[in-house]
């Protein structure tokens, strides 16, 4: 049976540490599957659309990664989609209580295993959150992101 692991979130948007983690999973399984996370409480920088977008020309360059949307629990879309794996990256301790609590909770769930890849050291301080922060006001955040989210993130700051 072929490996087949999700790399769920938010990418609002895709960063470079997100895809350092995608590549490297992609050369672990045979096939890895990148699920945003519909989320109607909260409206991101980008839109759904733009987000998947966004990931099909990064990430879903890479011949065994695709991309897609999910809603409500993660569980139930890997049960659906017959995934055995969620991997996340790990950027520091403070993402480990969280990151533990939500393996344990999918594992008691549905027995959905988590593998944590820790994070590159060059991106271990990358979150979509601080790029927009330091965008905002001016900083320049282009080389922690891919080219085409660079270019929309300047695009949508243009326009406010
Ligand atoms: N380097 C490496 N990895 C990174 C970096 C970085 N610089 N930044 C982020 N990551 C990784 C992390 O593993 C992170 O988990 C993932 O990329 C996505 O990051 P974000 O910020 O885009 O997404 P989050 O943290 O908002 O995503 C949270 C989920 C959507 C995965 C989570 O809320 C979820 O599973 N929700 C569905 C509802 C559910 O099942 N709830 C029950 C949970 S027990």
């Amino acid at each position: 049976r072929p490996t087949h692991a999700v790399c769920p979130g938010s990418f609002d948007p895709p960063t470079l540490g997100h895809l350092d983690v995608i590549g490297r999973a992609s050369g672990l399984f045979d096939r890895v599957t990148v699920a945003v996370l519909v989320n109607p409480d909260k409206r991101g920088m980008f839109s759904l659309d733009e987000r998947l977008d966004l990931l099909r020309a990064t990430a879903g360059e890479l011949p065994n990664v695709d991309v897609d949307t999910f809603q409500g629990l993660l569980v139930d879309y890997c049960r659906e989609h017959g995934i055995a794996a969620i991997v996340k990256g790990l950027r520091a301790v403070s993402d480990f209580d969280y990151e533990l609590q939500m393996a344990q909770m999918n594992h008691g769930l549905t027995g959905v295993d988590t593998l944590f890849m820790p994070t590159s050291p060059a991106y271990s301080f990358v979150s979509s959150s601080l790029v927009k922060q330091v965008a905002t006001y001016g900083g320049d955040v282009r080389h922690l992101l891919p080219g085409v989210v660079a270019d929309a993130l300047a695009a949508r700051l243009a326009q406010r």
